[in-house]
């Protein structure tokens, strides 16, 4: 059996499926049950996460699959699975020592009560950084050659640039971190029993990698250092970067005393939780486009190397873990779920998405010409610099204003309005920017994340795309392939893993060059996923929103200019 974990923004899950790939498990916990508190500290612009809650998650989740789901670990033959991406995880001197002495009798999390240099990290949400990330794009000569050489320009919630912040400010706490992780390859540590570097595909939403050599850029590691420390020192708290299909080792002695697991059970690599959607949808035809419905609302597609163009405008160019050939071109909007949830809250009694969705079918769709803009927090494509709330009449190029608070009724913009608005403006600036990922024409779109659970999000989907939309054809994991990507990648690495054992043995025991050895040990990815078409476009309505979009794109212009001078939320 393969394991497969999603340590998310919300929850961590976990989906164990047979060496068919059947579901044989699965578990999920939330993150906001932990003691923790909230999953996410907001601080003004800065958004940090308890790095020991993660810890608290993993030893949870793997209760909830022993002893509610009654599974035997010990019959799992590899894990992997993915973190949320970006989220930075400082450990403190000693704290690998701690890992490699972990008692099994005792919690893990309370063992690392003294294992971070920072208690709180910063996750993808953090928008602090831009200081730091104007003075990374200088060192390199702009946002393009930067681009250029990491897939993205620079982002405030990029590793990078929180690292640099966090030098500069927090230099105590800093000059006593051992080791720098993601959250994606911390759990694969606390597993493993000893840091595992962190793969290339998360490696790449940091501002830091070569996306073409797959190695740290000495350059941008020295422009993050500045005076206080020097890049060679942030390399060595880095680690080298971790090939995403190869083996990391077994799981540690806790797990296999305090769990049950086998001491023969292989780790492979985490990698970032959109990225492991991918792998989790099976998606690399050209044509098919993914969208992750979830705190963050992303798209992203496959592209071949020789068409592929980083932006220094918007958008990302970030490592395929499961195809060194091509790349993964994605985009990610901040206002997901949770501006979702806020409509819901504010407009929907009762406050279920059963009552929301009988709220979105009192408007027709095109919602008689209504658009909104409902960013309680700061957006990032495109980037806006505070939380924002515009309701735009039809023809009208200035906003209504609606309370984004609970009112009994806005007679300016009805609820039924603000309802459909949030979701239609989602699917449309979903639409408006995937042209500029490079897609050129898509067949389809692959849906994944909490809100892919909404069958009326899911139309309105569809016929803003005009393509049908698809889930994964089992109900136990269609709103989760990032944890089911776990399961296929870690059953991918053992078949890399064999070729690699083979090539060895080949050549008489010899180890090649680790890259060398890893570049032939790959084995093409090309696992079986059923699914099911969950939504088809409607021509009528496929109508009514191909007119929309150039307002849109206009009136969302007019809403980031104006969200530069107001706070709404
Ligand atoms: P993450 O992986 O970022 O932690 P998930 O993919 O688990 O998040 O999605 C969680 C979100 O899904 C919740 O914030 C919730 O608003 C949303 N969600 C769950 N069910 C529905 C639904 N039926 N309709 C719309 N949104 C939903
Ligand atoms: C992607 C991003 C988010 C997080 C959380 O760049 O910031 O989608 O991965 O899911």
């Amino acid at each position: 059996m393969y394991l497969g974990i999603d340590v998310s923004t919300q929850s961590i899950s976990g989906v164990i499926s047979d060496s068919e790939f059947a579901i044989v498990a699965t578990a999920s916990v939330s993150l906001a049950t932990l003691g923790f508190g909230s999953p996410f500290v907001r601080n003004g612009d800065e958004v940090l996460a308890p790095s020991r809650m993660f810890a608290a998650a993993l030893e949870k989740l793997l209760v909830a699959l022993v002893e509610e789901e009654g599974v035997d670990l010990g019959e799992i033959e590899a894990v992997s699975g993915c973190g949320q991406q970006h989220g930075s995880v400082f450990w403190t001197k000693g704290a690998e020592g701690l890992l490699k002495n972990l008692d099994p009798n005792v919690a893990l999390a309370a063992q690392l009560a003294d294992a971070f240099a920072l208690p709180l990290a910063p996750i993808w949400m953090d928008s602090s950084s831009t200081k730091w990330c104007r003075a990374l794009e200088d060192h390199v000569g702009g946002p393009g050659p930067l681009a250029n050489l990491t897939g993205s320009r620079a982002y405030e919630r990029f590793t990078g640039n929180q690292i640099a912040k966090i030098v500069e400010l927090r230099n105590p706490e800093f000059s006593v971190c051992e080791r720098i992780s993601l959250i994606s390859s911390m759990i694969p540590s606390l597993l493993a029993g000893r840091y595992i570097g962190i793969d290339h595909s998360d490696a790449s939403g940091m501002n830091l990698l070569d996306i073409k050599s797959k190695q740290w850029v000495p350059a941008l590691l020295a422009g993050i250092a500045g005076r206080s420390t020097t890049g060679d020192v942030i390399k060595l708290l880095l680690g080298p970067p971790q090939v995403p299909y190869m083996p990391i080792g077994t799981i540690s002695n806790y797990f296999v005393e305090r769990f049950g697991f086998s001491p023969d059970c292989k780790l492979f690599p985490f990698t970032g939780d959109n990225p492991s959607t991918l792998a989790g949808l099976g998606i690399s035809a050209p044509g098919d486009l993914a969208i992750s419905l979830g705190t963050s609302d992303t798209a992203f597609a496959v592209v071949e190397a020789a068409h592929c163009r980083p932006s220094g405008g918007e958008g990302h160019v970030l490592v395929n873990p499961v195809d060194p050939s091509t790349f993964i071109v994605m985009l990610c909007f901040k206002n997901g779920s949770l501006a979702r949830e806020a409509i819901r809250d504010k407009c929907c009694f009762p406050q279920t998405w059963d009552e929301f969705n009988k709220v979105l079918s009192q408007t027709p769709p095109g919602n008689l010409g209504y658009l909104g803009f409902f960013h309680p927090d700061p957006e990032i494509t495109p980037p806006t610099a505070k939380p924002a709330t515009h309701v735009f009449a039809p023809s009208s190029k200035r906003p209504i204003t609606p309370s984004p608070h609970r009112v009994p009724e806005d007679p300016a913009v009805p609820h039924k309005v603000q309802v459909r608005a949030v979701v239609e403006t989602h699917c449309l600036r979903l639409q408006h920017h995937a042209r500029f990922l490079g897609v050129t024409s898509i067949n389809r779109i692959l849906v994944s994340g909490g809100a892919s659970a909404n069958d009326s999000i899911l139309q309105v989907l569809a016929n803003v795309f005009n393509v049908p939309v698809y889930l994964v054809d089992n109900p136990a994991i269609s709103t989760n392939a990032a944890a089911y990507g776990g399961c296929l990648r870690a059953a991918h690495g053992l078949l890399c893993a064999d070729k690699a054992e083979q090539i060895i043995e080949r050549d008489g025991g010899v180890v090649l060059d680790e890259a060398e050895l890893a570049k032939k040990s790959y084995v093409p990815y090309d696992p079986e996923i059923a699914l099911k078409v969950v939504a088809t476009p409607q021509p009528e309505y496929v109508r009514v929103y191909a007119g929309m979009l150039e307002r849109f794109g206009s009136l969302e212009k007019i809403s980031v200019e104006l969200s530069q001078n107001e706070r709404l939320w």
